[in-house]
Order: C-alpha cells, then structure tokens, then sequence
C-alpha cells in the first residue's frame, strides 16, 4: 500500500519491473531537491539578504590588475570549488551511485560544467547584471584581465535569460538532475540503464510544472540545453588558447579536477 511504501528507503531499480507511481515520483523529487538543497555553496534567503553586497571600484580596478595567469588561476579554482559541489549532488541523485563508475565519470565530464552554469544563475542578480563571485557581487567588467569578454558576456547573458524564469528551488534542483542525466553523452558504456534513471527524473520534472501550473516552463528548459553545450564548447576553446600561451600555469597551479575534466 501506500502507505507502507512511504516508509521504505527510495528505491531507484523499482521502475525496472514497475510503472513509476506517483507517490515514487513524488519521493525521487524530495529527494533530489533535499540532495541540491544540501549541496549548494549558498542558500536563497542568504544570496537574497547579500544583494548590495557589490565590489567597489578599487576592488575592481584590483582584480582588473591582476594578470592573465593569475585571474584565470583564480577563476579556475573558484570553478572548480564549485564543481566539486556538484559532484558531491550527483551523488546523491537516487540511482546515479547505481550506474557503472566510468559511466558517472563521463556524466560528470560533460555535464558538471553545465549544471555550475544553471546554478549561477542562483547567484544572479539581474537588477544590476551582477553574480556573486568571492563573496560579493561582480560585472562583467571584473573579469577583464582573463582577457576572454566574449564568453564572460555569453555566460552573463544565459545566466540573465535562464534568471528570467524564476524558477524555484524545486524546479532549478529537478532540471540540473536531468541535465546530468543525459544519455546521449560520449563514451557511455550502458546508455539504456543511463535513460532509465533520466526516465523517471523527467517525470518528476513534469510532475512538479503540472503542480507548479507552469508546464510551460518544460519546453523553456530544454531550449536552453543547447546553448549549455556550446557555452561548456567556448570555455574549453579558451582554455586551449590559454594553455598555449601558458602552458606551466595550468600544469603546474591549476587544480587536478580541473585538469581533469577540462584538460
Ligand atoms: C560561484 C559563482 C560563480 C561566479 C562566477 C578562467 C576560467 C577557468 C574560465 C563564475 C573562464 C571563466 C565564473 C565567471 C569562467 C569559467 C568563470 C567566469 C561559483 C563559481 C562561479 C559559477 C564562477 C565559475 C567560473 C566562471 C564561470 O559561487
């Protein structure tokens, strides 16, 4: 019954041999929205209490100062601070622990970065076009010195245009599972059992629109897919003209995981 199934520990094989219900839907989106809720650097309310929190000039004018090495250095740990943050999510996404390591590695290759990216827009503020970044709030124009504008001004403007959504914890937590869920990823050994897990989390999405009365929102999300993946493009195409340019910097000062997922 019901009620009896309340109780037991979430079972993420169940829909091998049953039809998801609704209650198994409901539990794998708690779930999911208590793993995101648990691994977020910064809780809503605190991002919201910090808003005024803005660099001042002289701030600025010292990050601007910094050169190319050292601000990307810089940038490439707070990234992949953040990364690890999402890996420690994916963990905790019912059924990702039960996939074969080398097909979580590659999940988490291709889709760590693109989940840090829909979080960022958690830590935008689009009355001022500002992110939180090393505890206050920054332009565009901080980033100066890592001498790539043009991706900074893509990832501004996709955090600014997914942020026009609004959409809430629930719904930002449900669609960062499904984007790393994604079975048509590379070097994926068992695809169908990788679709499986996404099965269900899919319907766990569409299950909290209909309840949200926002079923809208489904087909404004899976527009942004694609300008992730290209977004995640335009950062490794920087990251080789850097290498280049400075190839000591990233071997010798860049984070292993960084190296790792990107190099
Ligand atoms: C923070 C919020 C946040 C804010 C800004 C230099 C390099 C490795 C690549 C985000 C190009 C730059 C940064 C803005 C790019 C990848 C930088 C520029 C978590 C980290 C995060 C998301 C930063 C991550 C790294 C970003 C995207 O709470």
């Amino acid at each position: 019954s019901g009620s009896e199934m309340g109780f037991r520990p979430f079972d993420p094989e169940r829909s091998f041999f049953s039809y998801p219900t609704s209650l198994h839907i409901e539990e794998l989106s708690a779930s999911i929205v208590r793993s995101h809720r648990e691994t977020t650097q910064y809780r809503a309310e605190e991002l919201q209490a910090l808003r005024w929190k803005v660099f001042s000039r002289e701030e600025i004018h010292a990050y601007q100062s910094k050169s190319v090495d050292e601000m990307w250095q810089h940038c490439a740990v707070r990234l992949t601070d953040a990364v690890q943050y999402v890996v420690e999510f994916a963990k905790r996404i019912p059924g990702f622990r039960q996939l074969c390591q080398n097909d979580q590695i590659a999940l988490l290759k291709s889709g760590s970065m693109e989940v840090v990216l829909v979080r960022m827009s958690r830590m935008f503020n689009t009355e001022n076009n500002t992110v939180f970044f090393d505890c206050k709030f920054a332009g565009t124009e901080l980033f100066k010195s890592l001498a790539c504008g043009d991706l900074i001004a893509a990832l501004f403007d996709f955090a600014h245009n997914l942020c026009a959504l609004r959409l809430t914890e629930q719904q930002m937590a449900v669609f960062t599972a499904l984007v790393l869920l994604n079975a048509d990823r590379p070097c994926l050994e068992d695809r169908e059992r990788v679709q499986r897990v996404r099965r269900d989390v899919e319907l766990a999405l569409s299950h909290i629109l209909h309840k949200d009365n926002q079923e809208s929102l489904l087909h404004k999300l899976y527009q942004r897919v694609p300008v992730l993946k290209s977004l995640c493009a335009l950062h490794i195409e920087k990251l080789r003209w850097f290498r280049q340019l400075y190839p000591l910097t990233v071997h010798s000062l860049f984070p292993p995981l960084y190296k790792e997922l990107f190099g």
